[in-house]
């Protein structure tokens, strides 16, 4: 007998089919995947066509080359845009928010389609990841859609592909966050729910070392204090990072920094985008059961954005340690 994997596709008709919801957000999703797959087609091949390169330089054909980065966000947009479900979207590779069916669309997505740049140039992993929001339909005892940005509590689904590895991670609201792999007809299937782990034995802690002499000094006393106790991990892409610590359970996280030499260089709120980056891996979390700070204590969820690129510190975990280091930051 052949032996059949759930199909992602199936997963997710299922699910709508359960919480009795529209097919809509089936055909973002699908939209979603075919632009994750291409940008994975174009990143296994780069090296070998130019793509990897930096704009303005020219690859092995004579031609201008376009950033990697570019060529994802402009896959994405196009297959977003095709779906005529998506009101607007907010791009890490885009300065303004892009309108798309404004009038009859119903999902807002907030996409940095190509996130972990320094490992472009070496083809190691890369991350596309997504928030979706939804429309205020009609009947909302909010009133009329306001196009306001939306915080990361207001997120229907978020989710990431790290590039080219072939997993895909999902997180519903209210009902988990799910890992999918690709097989070899590149269709994502094998759902596994995914939960952080209580057992502190594997956790890890993520963050740039080299920054630590940087970072606040109630952060580096939480660091010296507690470094001891865990292994030590960090790719350099957030997707690839926080794909391990959904495994493993521990910490990423991306502090303030506020102690740099040179004060130019300092970033008093961190580095990481709120509402592509943050809030997607802070939605997937708390489906896992971890949970999201910033450097002030708040819950990164509740941070209602003010511009569409903010920028926010981030811890992002096991629950216990951000409690530890929600204490520590406020003492
Ligand atoms: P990017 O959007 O320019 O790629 O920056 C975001 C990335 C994250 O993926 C990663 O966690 C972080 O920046 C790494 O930064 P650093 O090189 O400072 O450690
Ligand atoms: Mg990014």
């Amino acid at each position: 007998m052949i032996e059949f994997e759930q199909t992602f596709h199936n997963f997710l008709m299922r699910h709508q089919e359960k919480y009795n919801r529209t097919y809509h957000f089936l055909i973002l999703m699908d939209a979603i995947v075919t632009a994750a797959k291409r940008i994975e087609l174009y990143y296994r091949t780069g090296a070998l066509k130019g793509n990897l390169g930096v704009a303005g330089s020219i690859n092995v054909h004579g031609e201008d080359v376009m950033t990697m980065d570019d060529i994802a966000h402009e896959i994405v947009a196009h297959y977003l845009d095709q779906t005529q479900r998506v009101i607007q979207v907010v791009s890490e590779e885009s300065e303004g928010i892009i309108d798309m069916n404004k009038e009859g669309g119903r999902y807002f997505v907030y996409f940095d389609p190509l996130d972990g740049s320094s490992n472009v140039a070496h083809g190691l992993p890369v991350g596309f990841m997504f928030g979706i929001a939804k429309r205020i339909l009609e009947g909302s005892i909010r009133g009329p859609e306001d196009f306001h940005l939306r915080s990361g509590h207001e997120y229907i689904a978020a989710g990431m592909f790290v590039i080219p590895t072939g997993t895909f991670t999902l997180a519903l609201h209210e009902a988990g966050c799910w890992r999918f792999h690709a097989d070899e007809t590149a269709t994502y299937v094998k759902p596994v729910r995914m939960t952080l782990p209580e057992e502190p034995r594997k956790w890890e802690l993520s963050f740039n070392a080299g920054n630590i002499s940087a970072f606040s000094n109630k952060v580096q006393k939480w660091i010296n204090a507690n470094t001891d106790k865990y292994k030590f991990r960090y790719i350099g892409a957030l997707a690839g990072d926080f794909h391990r610590l959904l495994s493993d359970g521990g910490l990423f996280m991306y502090p303030a920094i506020v102690n740099h030499p040179d004060p130019k260089e300092n970033r008093p709120q961190g580095k990481l985008r709120l509402l592509y980056e943050a809030n997607v891996v802070s939605f997937m979390c708390k489906e896992a059961g971890g949970d999201a700070i910033d450097e002030t204590g708040t819950p990164i969820l509740d941070i209602k954005p003010t511009k569409h690129h903010q920028r926010t510190t981030l811890y992002v975990g096991s629950k216990p340690i951000i409690e530890d280091l929600s204490k520590a930051l406020k003492g």
